[in-house]
């Protein structure tokens, strides 16, 4: 997969794209990325990107054209690319997505900055509006490198064997089962009998009911659209009924 990053700020994906399962990725010749400055796009002596908001205002809006020509110019090289804006008022990123991006030829994602973005880029250049959660933050960048890392554990022959991106949390809509490793006491805290007894279907029910119980005291909002059977559901209840 190419994905192809438009930023003011080239040199911020330098460390983390250095690193770790994404490097994997590029030395694997699964993922390839290409990160374009937005400046060299500009026409003007000055390399504007920015400019004052009609109607008044704080703060500045980057200006369409450049962003434009940009997409105009890495589609050459990457043209099945679906345009991704990162922005504060996008669609939340979440793993069915992730998974969505994972499946295309290629991603070119747009870092806004500044208070916005000129609303025509958004409504006439790009595929899909993007936020990675209710919070605000000076620019689109991190929020582009969560989504590479993100899209990139998903492709396939990423993670080595030894792990399965379908047992991650969110990937049936619940969280993850808590996990242990040695020592067996740790803290005073010793490790669920069940994890020792090499009983494996006892095991798997334990995880899955571990499961629900995360799910439902951090994150009762995903139960609404978690993949539940009945054995779940009649679970869930008994545990509500015990108040726990
Ligand atoms: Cl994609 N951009 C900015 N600036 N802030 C955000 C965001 C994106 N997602 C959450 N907050």
């Amino acid at each position: 997969m190419k994905i192809d990053i438009v930023t003011l700020f080239p040199d911020m994906f330098l460390g983390p794209f250095q690193e770790s399962i994404i490097k994997r990725a590029q030395d694997r010749g699964l993922l390839e990325i290409g990160l374009h400055q937005l400046r060299d796009f500009t026409t003007d002596r000055h390399r504007t990107v920015d400019d004052t908001p009609y109607g008044g205002g704080a703060g500045m809006l980057m200006k369409p054209e450049p962003i434009a020509a940009a997409i105009t110019s890495v589609r050459r090289n990457n043209p099945d690319a679906k345009v991704v804006l990162l922005s504060p008022q996008g669609e939340p990123l979440s793993q069915q997505l992730a998974q969505e991006f994972s499946a295309m030829p290629g991603l070119i994602l747009i870092c806004g900055r500044y208070e916005g973005v000129d609303e025509r880029v958004r409504t006439t250049l790009c595929d899909y509006t993007v936020s990675i959660g209710d919070y605000v933050l000076s620019g689109g960048e991190l929020a582009a490198m969560v989504v590479v890392d993100t899209v990139t554990r998903l492709l396939p022959g990423a993670l080595g064997s030894s792990h399965s991106a379908a047992d991650d949390s969110f990937s049936d809509g619940l969280l993850e089962y808590p996990q242990y490793t040695r020592p067996v006491v740790f803290n005073d805290l010793a490790v669920p009998e069940v994890l020792l007894s090499g009983n494996h279907a006892e095991i798997a029910r334990w995880r899955r009911q571990e499961s629900l119980v995360a799910t439902a005291r951090t994150r009762p909002d995903l139960l609404k659209t978690a993949r539940l059977s009945d054995k779940d559901r009649s679970y869930l209840s008994r545990m509500e009924e015990r108040g726990q």
